[in-house]
This record gives C-alpha cells, structure tokens and sequence, in this order.
C-alpha cells in the first residue's frame, strides 16, 4: 500500500519574512546575511529572495561576490527571533493537519496524510489548504510535495518553487525522477556526486538503470540507500523516533567503587556496545561523545568531544572516551559510575558520505 506524505518548505523563508514586514521591499532583490560594507564586506548569505536568485545569488554565497552580482540589491542583517517566534507559528499551524507531523529545521516539515485519506486528489486538495492558511495568517508562502515517501515528497516540494505544489503518484515516480541531477537526491553534494560521475552516473534514472547489486558493489551502503530512494523504496516513518532525539546514552554504576582500569574499560565497552546496538538499528550517526564519571563523594565529571561529520564507529567512540579518560585516570579517587552519551544525532545520510570518504576519518 502506497503512502501519502507532504513536505512542506518555506519559500525564501527569511527574505520573506522581511518582506512581509515591508511591502516596499516587494519586487526588489532582498538578500539577507553578512553586512556587504560596498563589497568588502567578509561572511555569507543566508538567503535571498527569488528576485536575487536572478542576478545567481544564493545561500552560502560569499557576500562580497553577491555585492558584485547585484549591487543595487537591498541586503539586511538577520533577525534570528522573528524568524524564530514565525517558524513556531507555523509548525502549529501545519502540525493541526496531522497527529504524524514532523518538523525538520526551521522551515520544513512532514505530514503524514495515510491515516487521513489515500487519494493524492484529496492530499492536493489539503496541500491547497495549507497554502492559503499560511498565507493568510502568517503571511508569507511555502511549497508543496507530495509523494508515497519522505525523500521524494522533499525533492518534489523543490520542484515547483515558490508557491508551489507537486505531486508523485507512485506509477510516476520514474517519470519525474529520470532526467533529474542526482544532487537532487537528498544527501548527495557536489562533493559526493564526483564519485558518482566517475562511475557514469549523473541522472537519478541512471540509478534507477542500475540493479542494486552493482550499485552496492560500486558505493556501498550509500549506494543502497539512494537506489533506495530513486526507486521510492524510502520507508522512514514520518515522526521517527531518534529524529527526535536529542542524544543516545546510558551508564552504569559499581557495584562498589573501583580503581581497577580493567574493570573501568570493561564498563565503557558494555556501555558502547549496548549504546551501538540501537543506533545501528536506527541508522544514527553521531558527532558529539560525551564521557561521564562520577567518583566517590558523587562528585561528577562531564566532558565531550565534537567531531567536524557525522559518524557511526563503536571502535572510534571507546578511543575518544579513552582519551578523555586520561585526565581522570591518575587520580587517586575510586569511580563510582560511568557513562557515554552520543548527541548532535542525525539519521543515516552523512555516514554513508563519510563511508565514500575514508580520508576524513582520521
Ligand atoms: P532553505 O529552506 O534551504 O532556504 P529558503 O527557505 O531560504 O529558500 P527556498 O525557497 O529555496 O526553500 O533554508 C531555510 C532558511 O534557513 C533560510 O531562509 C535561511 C536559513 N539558511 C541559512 O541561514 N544558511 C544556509 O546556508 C541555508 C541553506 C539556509
Ligand atoms: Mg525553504
């Protein structure tokens, strides 16, 4: 049975907002980010309006570089709790749509319709809905997609940008996927694209061409997984658990207190190994690990290392916990409980990334 999930994107989300509140800025370019200074400014933009996208500007671009694409531009410092206070206003209005409701981010979510109806018409009739009701109350417009999974719902709520809608029927997915660039798919950057390119694929129908076998032996598991998506074989629930989840941990306390490294290690091990066992089965990659313990007197340490990537690699999480377990090691108190926590979690994309990049591991 084919499932009916929206995503809904907002359309140059911070732009629009300043231009709701100043209908001056209407039909001009309005890029929001860095302070240009005349284009010597240094930083980026966070985004701009589809007048600016014209002149080639977009998020992330150097702002110096859009200051000489578009000089005559209107550029504004972000406004970081307005676009917050509307971002809320917004997911409370889309989440009555739906009980299965996702937010991702600060202008996106997911609604799951299958409960709700079966038939894409009546889903296109709800999108509708939302459009009308976010432009009325809130002022400001977003973009539709509709599809039987999550990753094409979010490919299609790009396509018709902005104010638009579209939809997937699961008989069309090859249709409206074929001739598309594989960036499309999410997950996949310049970067990772390379990879692909060098084996011959660049349209996500040169995926779809691909029998999986070929293309698990070509990628590995990021070439199952977006196989997976080109052929609509996405089955993530909308409202997964642990992408609601801030961190993964757990910890253990001595039966009594103890000195003894060995029986220190033998814990931090248990620990990871139990901790590794649902995020491997969720698919959850990791870039933060926190190291806990607590001496005798219930005196508490934390400390944590950031990655720069996502990872998932039990072996890597007990040498960084290792480590910071030095500065704890030579002191002459006995440990009373320990503990590992992962957060700054992520479901399964970036590891697959990182998985075509073994270099950035070390
Ligand atoms: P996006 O949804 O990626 O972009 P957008 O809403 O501005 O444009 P689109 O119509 O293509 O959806 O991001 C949402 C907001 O997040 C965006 O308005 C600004 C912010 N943002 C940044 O600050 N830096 C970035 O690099 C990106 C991509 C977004
Ligand atoms: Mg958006």
């Amino acid at each position: 049975m084919s499932r009916i999930i929206l995503h809904c994107d907002l359309d140059c989300f911070f732009a629009a907002v300043e231009i709701r509140d100043n209908p001056q800025l209407k039909g001009k370019p309005v890029i929001i980010g860095a302070d240009p200074k005349e284009g010597k400014g240094r930083g980026v933009i966070a985004t701009c309006n589809y007048e600016a996208r014209k002149y080639g500007l977009h998020s992330a671009m150097p702002i110096s570089l859009a200051y000489r694409k578009c000089p005559h531009g209107v550029y504004l410092k972000p406004n970081g709790n307005k676009y917050h206070k509307v971002s809320n206003e917004v997911m409370e209005l889309l989440e009555r749509y739906s009980s299965n409701f996702q937010k991702v981010g600060t202008d996106e979510a997911y609604l799951e319709l299958t409960e709700i109806t079966l038939n894409f018409e009546k889903a296109y009739e709800i999108a509708n809905n939302i459009q009308k009701e976010v432009f009325k109350k809130i002022g400001i417009t977003i973009s539709i997609g509709i599809a039987p999974t999550k990753s094409l719902a979010k490919i299609a709520s790009d396509e018709n940008k902005p104010n638009g809608i579209t939809i997937v029927k699961p008989e069309k997915i090859f249709d409206f996927l074929k001739e598309k660039d594989i960036t499309r798919i999410p997950g996949i950057g310049k970067k990772t694209k390379v990879y692909y390119v060098k084996k011959g694929i660049r349209k996500i129908g040169d995926i779809i061409k691909t029998p999986l076998p070929t293309m698990i032996k070509l990628f590995g598991k990021h070439g199952k997984w977006i196989w997976n998506v080109a052929n609509g074989l996405d089955h993530r629930k909308v409202k997964e658990f642990y992408e609601e989840r801030k961190s993964i941990s757990a910890e253990r306390t001595f039966l009594s207190d103890t000195d003894d490294f060995n029986e220190i290690l033998s814990k931090f091990e248990d620990i990871n190994t139990r901790i590794h066992k649902s995020i491997l089965k969720h698919h959850i990659t990791y870039k933060t690990i926190t190291l806990k313990i607590r001496f005798e007197g219930f005196i508490t340490y934390t400390r944590s290392r950031t990655l720069p990537f996502h990872i998932q690699d039990e072996k890597y999480v007990l040498k960084i916990i290792l480590e910071l377990f030095k500065e704890f090691s030579d002191k002459k108190r006995k440990v009373r409980l320990v503990g590992i926590k992962l957060s700054n979690l992520e479901k399964n994309q970036k590891v697959r990334q990182i998985s075509l990049l073994p270099f950035a591991y070390t």
